[in-house]
């Protein structure tokens, strides 16, 4: 019996297992490329922000059986694990120009023979153009953002003939803040009541950005036709009443809201303006008010039902909130009588 024979055995599982997990995500030649949650997945492992999953080390062709692999094949598997990287991913602004250089994949050891590059899978329908022999990837269109915020290409490089590897390339584009904010309609409508409560918020505008962050952000203001700070914007966005109103001084407003989205410094913000058409709704807190003269003489022969004076009020209220009735409360025992509309005023001795 062998003393050493099992500790042996057990060391050298133990360091192919290592090997393996170490070495295993360099060649990702298969594997549910096509499922979106995988690929989720995998930009998440891209940015480091996930572990591989299991099913990801048993979809691996190259991986090795435990017990099946030998010290030499080892050494040839490793020769084979030719990329820099177990993966790439490359940051690109979604406002880079086609034709700019946006990445560049290389093995990690010189090769004797000369090698070639290929794009096995790809997502972007060749908007990565990858140079066979420098590695590098070119833009060939223009990107954008807000229509697909990464993709992912298998990259292979070949000796000869031969393909000895291949490895995942992410791309994943960088917001610019290249969208103003927009209204939904050039232009809202609301309806106030005079005595509304200083404070009341009236109106929420439906605006929006397409971009990400701070450059989606957006803020509001009543920056037109409110010279007297009639009304602010509060921090959710709504419109609201800053001054009591006073339909008589001023009946509508024609405010300009402008929306900026929050990107610093404030040159680079993109902003748009709608109109806010604010109409005052009367109440009735005005009394009438007598203009005409207050006094009269007749001669004493005035004919009897004859005018002898016109009274006239003003309201400074709308419709019927200013409509004046005109009524006598003291007749001098029945002498005179008034016209309720006119205010004309009549001798009528009964
Ligand atoms: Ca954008
Ligand atoms: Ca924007
Ligand atoms: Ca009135
Ligand atoms: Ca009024």
């Amino acid at each position: 019996m062998d003393p050493v024979g099992p500790w042996r055995k057990n060391t050298s599982l133990v360091f192919y297992f290592l090997l393996f997990n170490l070495s295993s995500c360099e060649d990702v030649s298969s594997g549910n490329t096509g499922n979106v949650s995988s690929r989720r997945q995998f930009a998440d492992i891209a940015l480091g922000q996930q572990t591989l999953p299991s099913w990801y080390y048993t979809s691996i062709d190259a991986v090795p059986k435990h017990g099946a692999v030998s010290l030499q094949s080892h050494n040839r598997w490793r020769s084979q694990m030719a990329f820099s990287k177990t993966v790439y991913s490359f940051e690109v602004q979604e406002d880079t120009q086609p034709g700019t250089v946006v990445g560049k994949v290389e093995i990690a050891f010189e090769s004797l023979t000369p090698i070639t590059y290929s794009v096995q899978e790809d997502d972007g329908e060749n908007l990565f153009l990858l140079s066979p022999l420098s590695g590098e990837f070119l833009l060939s269109r223009s990107l954008d953002f807000e229509a697909q915020r990464f993709y992912i290409l298998t990259v292979a490089v070949q000796q000869g003939d031969s393909q000895v590897s291949s490895v995942r390339v992410y791309f994943n584009v960088l917001d610019v803040n290249d969208n103003p904010p927009v209204f939904s309609q050039e232009a809202f409508y609301a309806y106030l009541s005079e005595d509304a409560q200083v404070g009341t918020c009236f109106l929420s505008v439906n605006v929006s950005d397409k971009d990400d962050g701070d450059n989606g952000d957006l803020k509001l203001k009543a920056d037109g036709g409110n010279e007297d700070s009639v009304f602010f914007v509060d921090q959710a966005g709504c419109l609201c009443l800053n001054k009591e109103l006073d339909r008589e001084r001023q009946s509508s407003y024609n405010l300009t809201l402008t929306a900026n989205d929050c990107v610093q410094p404030a040159s680079l913000q993109l902003s748009s303006t709608a109109h806010v058409i604010v109409v005052v709704h009367d109440v009735n807190d005005n009394a009438p008010v007598f203009v005409s003269a207050k006094c009269v003489s007749l001669p004493e022969d005035t004919a009897l039902h004859s005018v002898v004076m016109t009274v006239q009020a003003e309201d400074d209220d709308a419709g019927s909130n200013g409509e004046v009735l005109y009524y006598l409360k003291d007749t001098s025992g029945g002498i005179f009588r008034i016209e309720e509309t006119s205010g004309e005023i009549y001798l009528s001795i009964n």
